[in-house]
């Protein structure tokens, strides 16, 4: 080995020399060389998007959609059991433009005069209870009894966080899969009104379609289940094992809309627990008052994830629609009277509120309100004067 002793100068400039070449590697100083970019999101540039649609497909998907279809063509479609037909109609129903309104109307009022016997079943359970995987294993079930299985949701949630849509695709991978199975998620729409409204006219559509079995899921939450209950005829809550009543938030009044309620995830170390809440339920199921149609709610057992105890909760099904008779057909008179006072009721409320004359002396009349200046009711009949006086 040779051995140099390097000048003073020779030394710094070996030095600057390293240092050159260092930092021309280094990809933190290549960072902080870069201007300071304001947004935290950046794309390396010279990497183009990859085109995934070419404007010609794109045009064609357009023109399909603006093409106005007739309201005797989709009910043909319909009841012919085409599903791209019944998607269309009931994207035609979800719609709010006034335009779409008088079409999808022809639509309900020609698919309601069709006589089925369909089963409307709401399903209802604190978020994570296990409606959506309950969904798939009892729909896998009915298909393979021959039953056409449409499956909807009310989800006043869903249109601000979209994930239960997200969740159920992947909960219900095998019923997106069936042919004798219809996926719709939850419209979405600024209240729960409007939403279940929808809801209940895509029941319709679905029944002309030929779909045999309705199922509803809505998330135990505000007041989605006593809308879903006044949709449907049979009342399922499913509940879990292990936790007390004040922490799943169960009230008085969801038990009493329930026709059955069904422990689910009764499987592994659970299945114990599952065994005593399935007595604890029916013991406290005793406290309430029997229902007028004679029915008992029944307490059972499931496992949505290993396809458990799901027969015995569609026998319950079929001998609560045996056992209660002609109350079923009364039961759906009932809701159809209740849906006809709700639409009265929403539409007079929108209409108020959308008058212009009204909506300016609203906000000053308001000002009042708060101030004492005039009382409530006074200012409420004004407001009123106003938009009737509008209507004549
Ligand atoms: N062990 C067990 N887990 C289950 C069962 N059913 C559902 N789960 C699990 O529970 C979680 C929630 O299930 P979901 O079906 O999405 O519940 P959900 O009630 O539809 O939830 P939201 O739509 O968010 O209200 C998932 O991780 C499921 O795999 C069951 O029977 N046993
Ligand atoms: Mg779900």
């Amino acid at each position: 080995m040779i051995e140099k002793h390097l000048t003073k100068n020779e030394l710094l400039n070996l030095c600057e020399c390293l240092k050159k070449a260092l930092f021309s590697i280094n990809p933190i100083s290549e960072f902080l060389k870069k201007p300071k970019s304001k947004s935290a999101l950046e794309e390396k540039k010279g990497i183009k998007a990859p085109e995934v649609f070419n404007d010609k497909s794109i045009a064609q998907i357009k023109s399909f959609r603006k093409e106005k279809i007739s309201t005797d063509t989709l009910i043909s479609g319909i009841l012919k059991g085409d599903t791209a037909t019944l998607s269309r109609a009931i994207t035609l129903i979800e719609s709010n433009k006034t335009l779409h309104a008088k079409q999808a109307n022809e639509l309900i009022d020609a698919c309601i005069k069709i006589k089925t016997d369909s089963i409307r079943i709401g399903i209802t359970g604190v978020p994570g209870v296990g409606k959506s995987t309950f969904i798939e294993s009892f729909g896998k079930l009915l298909t393979t009894k021959g039953k056409k299985v449409a499956v909807l949701a009310v989800d006043p949630t869903s249109s601000v966080s979209k994930g239960s849509i997200l969740g159920d695709k992947t909960r219900m991978e095998a019923l997106v899969k069936n042919a004798n199975a219809f996926i719709r998620p939850s419209p979405s729409g600024s209240s729960l009104g409007g939403v279940a409204r929808k809801t209940r006219e895509t029941i319709i559509l679905c029944e002309a379609a030929g779909y045999d079995i309705i199922l509803i899921e809505t998330v135990g939450v505000g007041q989605s289940e006593t809308a879903v209950h006044g949709m449907v005829d049979f009342f399922l809550l499913l509940k879990l094992a292990g936790a007390g009543d004040e922490l799943q938030g169960i009230k008085r009044g969801i038990i009493e809309l329930a026709d059955s309620i069904v422990i689910n995830k009764a499987d592994g170390a659970n299945k114990q627990a599952a065994k005593i809440a399935k007595i604890e339920f029916t013991r406290a199921l005793h406290l309430y008052p029997p229902k007028h149609n004679g029915w008992t709610p029944k307490v059972l057992q499931c496992s949505a994830i290993e396809n458990q105890g799901i027969d015995e909760i569609w026998e319950s099904i079929k001998e609560y629609i045996e056992t209660t008779g002609d109350f079923f057909l009364e039961k759906r008179k009932q809701q159809n009277k209740y849906w006809l006072i709700q639409t009265i009721e929403d539409r007079l409320k929108a209409d108020f509120y959308q008058n212009k004359e009204v909506q300016q002396e609203f906000e000053l009349l308001l000002e009042k309100v708060i101030n004492v200046k005039i009382s409530p009711f006074v200012a409420a009949e004004q407001l009123l004067l106003i938009h009737r006086k509008e209507l004549k």
